[in-house]
């Protein structure tokens, strides 16, 4: 549950910067004890706000978390959908677990959530996410799309796109999307999406939507086995990255393409897609767990697949799959 009184408590102190306020002010104005507010304090302090304490001046807030606590995604966020609930987490297995239950016990449709680091976060065919503490932005959304399963794979496209922007907004760099959802920058991973879906063949009930991208600067952030192939926004862009900024944007540019996917305008997220493309016009292999294909990589069919023009001639069209730019043998 969102403690409304903290909320109603930092407000305050944000607009108070230059003065420290007392204790009693600040239970006056809030009309609640002076214990009630000393709890908060501690609870934002524990939350990372650097509140400075002043013998009977009171206290006064000095620096703001680079945190995505929900209070500060909310700030200024004008979405309609996404982000009417906000849950923050320290360590949690994976995003998409939490949000998943949430889910079940039927929360709102653009519940999100987001946690610190991740215990067991996790790729596509249980693949592995390196999910270090506040390394990174990991987040999960839930949505209860108007869609076929079969239009799922959109989804993955239109989160592509919409993590894709929120990067360029956030930290002015201009990711490539590599099919079905990977954002790269430099040929190396800064991100990926993971769209987890629970429903029948005829209708789906909800779907956990997962971004996952990288921003931290350790030296430590990647293990070895992916220290050639990840990266990350700090070391890629050439100004500081705001957790806080990136899940603002991402919230943002997400629920414009759902809206978009919702209208009917599917055409026009691929195209967007299309632009942002790595993978079309490049020679790629396409890999099925009983084969690989190699071919040209063509174009979006309008249901998201990956068209490939075959060297023998002829297409085929791709739904799911891996495609690999260097095994294919030059691009
Ligand atoms: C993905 O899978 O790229 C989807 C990643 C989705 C992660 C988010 S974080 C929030 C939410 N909660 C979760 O548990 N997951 C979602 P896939 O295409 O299967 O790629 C997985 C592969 O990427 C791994 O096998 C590694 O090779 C590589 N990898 C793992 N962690 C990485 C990282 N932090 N940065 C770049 N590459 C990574």
């Amino acid at each position: 549950m969102a403690d409304v009184l903290k909320e109603r408590l930092l407000d305050l102190l944000r607009s108070e910067t230059a003065r420290p306020v007392s204790g009693e002010e600040l239970a006056r104005r809030l009309t609640v004890s002076r214990t009630a507010v000393w709890k908060r304090i501690c609870a934002l302090r524990a939350d990372g706000y650097a509140i400075e304490s002043h013998r009977r001046l009171g206290y006064r807030l000095t620096a703001v978390p680079d945190r995505p606590l929900p209070a500060e995604i909310r700030r200024g966020l004008n979405t309609r959908i996404l982000g009417r609930e906000i849950h923050h987490f320290e360590s949690v297995t994976s995003t998409q677990d939490v949000a998943r239950r949430l889910a079940a016990q039927g929360a709102v449709e653009g519940t999100v959530v987001v946690a610190e680091s991740q215990t067991a976060g996790r790729g596509r065919r249980g693949r592995d996410w390196h999910s270090p503490p506040g390394a990174g932005l990991w987040l999960s959304v839930v949505l209860r799309p108007d869609l076929l399963p079969a239009q799922v794979p959109l989804l993955t496209l239109a989160a592509g796109v919409a993590a894709a922007r929120a990067i360029t907004e956030a930290a002015g760099v201009s990711p490539g999307l590599k099919w079905p959802n990977d954002l790269l920058v430099d040929d190396r991973k800064v991100g990926g999406i993971l769209a987890e879906m629970s429903g029948q063949q005829d209708g789906i009930d909800h779907v956990i939507l997962g971004v996952g991208i990288n921003v931290g600067a350790g030296p430590d952030l990647f293990p070895p086995e992916l220290r050639d192939r990840a990266v990350s926004l700090a070391r890629c862009a050439a100004r500081e990255v705001s957790r806080i900024d990136l899940c603002r944007w991402l919230l943002v540019a997400l629920e414009e393409v759902y809206l978009r996917l919702a209208a009917g305008e599917s055409a026009a997220v691929l195209e967007e897609w299309r632009r942002a493309s790595i993978t079309l016009g490049r020679r790629v292999a396409v890999i099925l767990p009983a084969e690989t294909v190699v071919g040209q990589a063509l174009d979006l069919s309008p249901d998201g697949g990956l068209v490939l023009a075959l060297p023998g001639g002829g297409t085929r069209t791709f739904l799911a799959g891996e495609v690999s730019l260097t095994m294919a043998g030059g691009s």
